[in-house]
């Protein structure tokens, strides 16, 4: 059975490719697994019928087979388990990998995660500009970090994996932030995962969902996390 995974109907990035389907349907895509979408409003996500296939009414999710799935992160490891060529053979390269994914959505995710919350939704607190300050000073360290660790290379460890694939999703999320264009290393980085033909089959397949849709009927909703 061909998978199926569930994305935004509406998405409120604006097709930009930074909710969380953008990296599942760009894992498939290298692995040359053909997927179906299920388009959720936020109303269905907080349906018992979606509660069932996520506890916390969120998409990514997704199913094949009767197996059933939720956290971005798992699910790319699930395809890239399978052989995609997203993980090394060899098992210390595969752990290696495996540990950049964690460190992709455990240390480099959760601050820039925090100041895109800052920055759409605490503008109008009298705290804004410091709060502001202390979390990009966070997201500068991670990035000042990463980006030595990166050097010239082109991939975090050796050739792409599912490392490298979900660190620059999460790197994405800077967009228009300015802070990612101090670190060229990073910048660099990020473009060559864009450039992979993969990732713009992706992109491209999330962003005629939300052309689609706008062009359906207005503006998409607020954002939300
Ligand atoms: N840890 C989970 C995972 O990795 O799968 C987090 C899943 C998650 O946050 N899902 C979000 C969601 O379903 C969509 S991706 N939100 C609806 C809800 O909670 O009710 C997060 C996201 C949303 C919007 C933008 N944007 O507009 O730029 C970027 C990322």
């Amino acid at each position: 059975m061909i998978p199926v995974i569930t994305a935004f109907e509406r998405s409120p990035d604006r097709g930009r490719g930074l909710a969380r389907d953008m990296r599942v349907r760009w894992a498939l895509e290298e692995a040359g697994q053909p997927y179906q979408v299920r388009l959720l409003s936020f109303d269905r996500m907080k349906t018992p019928a979606h509660l069932a296939l996520h506890p916390f009414g969120q998409i990514p999710t997704w199913e094949q087979d009767g197996l059933a799935l939720f956290e971005s992160g798992a699910i790319v490891l699930h395809i890239a388990g399978r052989g995609a060529g997203l993980l090394p053979e060899d098992p210390d390269g595969r752990a290696r990998a495996i540990a950049w994914m964690f460190a992709a959505l455990n240390t480099v995710e959760p601050p820039i995660v925090e100041l895109s919350m800052i920055r759409l939704f605490e503008r109008d607190a009298h705290w804004y500009a410091q709060r502001l300050q202390v979390v990009e000073t966070r997201v500068r360290q991670r990035l000042a970090q990463l980006s030595a660790y990166l050097g010239d290379a082109d991939w975090l460890d050796g050739g792409f994996s599912a490392g490298d694939l979900l660190m620059v999703t999460v790197l994405l999320r800077l967009e228009g932030t300015g802070l990612l264009e101090e670190h060229p290393p990073l910048e660099a980085y990020v473009a060559r995962g864009r450039a992979r033909p993969a990732f713009m089959r992706a992109f491209e397949a999330q962003r005629a969902v939300f052309l689609e849709a706008q062009g359906a009927s207005g503006p998409p909703p607020a954002p939300a996390t």
